[in-house]
């Protein structure tokens, strides 16, 4: 059986590119959320989110009619759970949002429909889910009860990169996790509507783990970059040129030290790992700890250079400014949220007495967590005026600056742009 109506629970940075993608090949989409503004947003053609080319495909998708958002579950053949699982006290993953909207799709469904959890997950939580599933619909038989269940139930994580969504929802490989091999099959049938990358077909609790494995991975090895700064800060060796130099090697391969690490993934999904096998999970902590403590090691490092800054000025702290250069969580975008050079800028803000400017080319506005104590100012202006610069975030527009209009005598450069 085609799927001619698939619905998306959750329109946020993964549902709504989903959305529109199914639309854009023709299929009828029914966006679910609970956000009646965001609701309102896509039902004009409009999004509410940042993504390249997003715009266009869900204003044609809407325009077309094959794109509709509403905050209540309607009957469709497919239901793509897509909703945030944050973590509560202690770094304990919260699936109340996945409970939420398995209990709102349950009245609706029915025999023959597809389920998918496509939200960052713990191992376990598609069970889970379809035992939310089971209780709220007695009257249908789901995977776990029985070989020819009337419920398809799979877990397919997304891998997108923020800002290259649009490109690899479509090329991506796709791991695909069913209950069971008819309902892996099954998810197959549905991502192939517009997959170009291939699926690949295993169990729900392998692809949970393997989603959670692929950003602890990348957390992991953030996390050997960062260490080394610190150790080549207080041996004196350019981190940067060590990495190149050890990355020569064929089988090397380091990643990028920074002022630590942000997103709403990689610093999160690890700790699900960790809630689950505390004992066995010590590198993986360890890498949460060692890339957490980043942001106050790199304020450490300001209040060194703005020492040395006072001694050799004979100036007061109150009469130096420091300029931070990017707030964005990752270069080349505008995203702030959960961004470790934010965490840096406010922390030197709060701490210094002069003033604080930030740089970002990419925002019109200072964020309110940092108007009190920062301002906004222009490139140009920073350089040409400010005493201590502190390099955060590097956007092509600052890696694209001459090193002669860089005078200043004290830089920390938390990624290497100034070195
Ligand atoms: N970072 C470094 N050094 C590096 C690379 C990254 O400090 O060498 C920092 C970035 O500045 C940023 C953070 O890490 O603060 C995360 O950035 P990212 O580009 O590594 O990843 P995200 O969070 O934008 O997206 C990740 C991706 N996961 C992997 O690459 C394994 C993406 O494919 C996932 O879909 C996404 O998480 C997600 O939604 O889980």
């Amino acid at each position: 059986m085609s799927f001619e109506t698939i619905s998306i629970i959750g329109l946020g940075y993964i549902g709504l590119p989903t959305a529109a993608v199914f639309a854009s090949k023709g299929k009828k989409v029914v966006g679910v959320d609970i956000n009646a503004r965001a609701v309102e947003t896509i039902n004009r053609g409009e999004i509410h989110i940042i993504e390249p080319d997003l715009d266009r495909v869900v204003h044609d998708a809407v325009a077309r009619g094959d794109l509709r958002a509403t905050t209540k579950p309607e009957a469709a053949e497919a239901f793509l759970i897509a909703v945030p699982t944050p973590f509560r006290d202690e770094h304990q993953p919260d699936l109340r949002f996945v409970k939420a909207a398995a209990e709102s799709i349950a009245p609706v469904l029915k025999k023959g429909d597809l389920v998918i959890l496509e939200s960052t997950s713990p191992v376990g939580s598609t069970e889970q889910m379809a035992e939310w599933l089971a209780a709220a619909r007695p009257d249908l038989r789901f995977p776990q009860q029985s070989e020819a269940p009337d419920i398809f139930i799979a877990y397919c994580p997304e891998r997108v990169l923020p800002g290259q969504v649009m490109v690899e929802l479509i090329n991506n490989d796709r791991v695909i996790g069913g209950m069971s091999a008819a309902c892996s099959a099954r998810a197959s049938e549905l991502y192939r509507i517009f997959l170009k990358g291939e699926c690949v077909e295993t169990n729900a609790r392998t692809a949970e783990m393997c989603k959670l494995t692929e950003n602890s991975f990348r957390d992991v090895n953030i996390a050997f970059a960062n260490e080394l700064s610190l150790i080549c800060a207080d041996q004196g060796i350019n981190v940067w040129e060590l990495i190149a130099l050890a990355n020569r090697h064929p089988r090397v391969n380091i990643l990028q030290p920074g002022p630590g690490v942000g997103g709403h993934c990689i610093a999160v999904d690890p700790w699900f790992i960790v809630a689950q096998n505390p004992e066995l999970a010590r590198l993986i902590r360890t890498a949460r700890e060692v890339n957490d403590a980043k942001p106050q090691w790199v304020l450490d490092q300001v209040k060194k250079a703005l020492a040395d800054c006072l001694v050799q000025t004979g100036k007061r702290a109150s009469e130096l400014t420091i300029a931070c250069f990017g707030l964005a969580f990752k270069p080349n975008i505008d995203d702030l949220r959960e961004s470790p050079a934010m965490g840096v800028a406010q922390l030197i803000a709060e701490w210094h007495s002069g003033a604080t400017w930030v740089v970002e080319p990419n925002i019109t506005q200072i964020p309110s967590a940092l108007a009190e104590h920062a301002t906004l100012v222009a490139c140009e202006e920073a350089l040409n005026q400010a005493d201590l610069l502190v390099m955060l975030v590097d956007h092509h527009a600052f890696r694209a600056i001459d090193a002669a209009q860089v005078t200043q005598s004290w830089i920390v450069d938390t990624k290497g742009v100034w070195r």
